[in-house]
C-alpha cells in the first residue's frame, strides 16, 4: 500500500462560542487513533478564520504533546499575526504549519503573495493551502519555485481544486515539495496519481472509510468507498457542512464534538433527525466492510 498520508482539518469544538478543549483533544484522539496522519488546526473546516490569534494558540498547546502530528493553519491578512503563529508552532516543533494565502481582496500582487510565504516559510516549514475558489488566487508551481529561490522553505502544498492539471504540474516541476489532495472527493486520486496524500473535512466522522480505501486502493472495493464518502459529503453539503459535520460525527461516531460558531448556526432539531435519518438509511445500504 502505498505510503499516502492522512490530512484532516479538524473541525474546532466551540461550546457556546467558546473552545472546548476537552472535546478537542478527545476529537482529535479518535482522529489519529481511527489511522489519520495529522490533524490540522484551524484549517477552513475548523472554521479557522474566525479564529482569533489566541485561539489558535490555545488549540496548538492542547495538542503539544503530540506535535509530530500537527500541522497549524496561520494564514491571515496580518502578517505579523501569521509570523508570530509561526514562531509559537516552532517552539513545538509541529509538523509543520500551513498557509492560506491573502484573500478577501481584489489586486493582491503575486509578488506580495511570494514575499508573504517567504516570511512565514523562512521562520518554519511551512505546507501552502491553495484554495483558488474560497481566496480568489491561486498558487501555481512557478510561484511555488520562487518563493524557495527567494529562501522560503516551503515542504508542501494542500490543493484543494479540481484542476488536476494544476496539481500534477506541482509534482512535475517543483522538487521536495509534498503534494496533497483537497476536495474529499479526490482522496483516491492522490492514490492514483502517486501524491504524497490527501486532505478530507469528511475525515472528521469518516476515518474509517478514508482507512479502508487506502488499504483498497488499487482494486475496484477501493472506488465503492470513494463513492460512500462522496454520498456522505453531499449529505452534508445539503445541510450545510460547516455546521452539519458537527451532527455527522455524533451520529456516527457517538459522542459530541461541541458545536459551530456562529453564524454557521446550529441544525435544527427537525434537520438534524432528517439528517440522522438520511445518514443512517445510507449506511443500511452499504455493503462494505468498515
Ligand atoms: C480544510 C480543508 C478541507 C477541504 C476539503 C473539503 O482546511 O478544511 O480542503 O477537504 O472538501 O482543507
Amino acid at each position: 500500500m502505498s505510503k499516502n498520508v492522512g490530512i484532516i482539518p479538524i473541525l474546532t469544538t466551540f461550546v457556546n462560542n467558546k473552545i472546548d478543549k476537552n472535546k478537542l483533544i478527545n476529537h482529535g484522539e479518535h482522529i489519529l487513533k481511527g489511522g489519520m496522519d495529522y490533524l490540522f488546526l484551524a484549517g477552513t473546516t475548523g472554521l479557522g478564520p474566525s479564529t482569533s490569534i489566541n485561539e489558535r494558540k490555545y488549540m496548538l498547546d492542547s495538542f503539544s504533546n503530540i506535535p509530530d502530528n500537527i500541522i497549524l493553519q496561520v494564514g491571515s491578512l496580518n502578517l505579523e499575526d501569521s509570523m508570530e503563529l509561526t514562531e509559537e508552532a516552532k517552539k513545538l516543533k509541529i509538523h509543520a504549519v500551513g498557509a492560506l494565502p491573502p484573500y478577501y481582496y481584489n489586486g493582491i500582487k503575486t509578488e506580495w503573495i511570494i514575499d508573504y510565504y517567504v516570511n512565514i516559510s523562512k521562520i518554519y516549514p511551512t505546507m501552502i493551502y491553495n484554495y483558488p475558489a474560497t481566496t480568489g488566487y491561486n498558487i501555481t508551481y512557478d510561484m511555488i519555485n520562487e518563493i524557495n529561490r527567494k529562501g522560503g522553505n516551503i515542504v508542501g502544498i494542500k490543493e484543494t481544486t479540481f484542476n488536476l492539471n494544476d496539481i500534477l504540474n506541482v509534482k512535475y516541476y517543483v522538487n521536495d515539495v509534498d503534494v496533497y489532495t483537497g476536495p474529499d472527493e479526490f482522496v483516491l486520486s492522490s492514490y492514483k496519481e502517486n501524491l504524497d496524500g490527501y486532505v478530507s473535512g469528511a475525515g472528521n466522522y469518516a476515518y474509517d472509510i478514508l482507512k479502508k480505501m487506502g488499504e483498497n486502493y488499487d482494486n475496484n472495493d477501493g472506488i465503492k468507498y470513494q463513492i460512500l464518502l462522496n454520498k456522505l459529503v453531499k449529505l452534508s453539503q445539503k445541510y450545510g457542512v460547516m455546521s452539519s459535520i458537527y451532527d455527522i460525527v455524533e451520529i456516527m461516531k457517538g459522542y459530541n464534538a461541541g458545536e459551530p460558531r456562529e453564524p454557521f448556526f446550529k441544525l435544527s432539531e427537525n434537520d438534524h433527525k432528517n439528517l440522522e435519518n438520511e445518514i443512517n438509511e445510507l449506511l443500511s445500504e452499504n455493503k462494505l466492510k468498515m
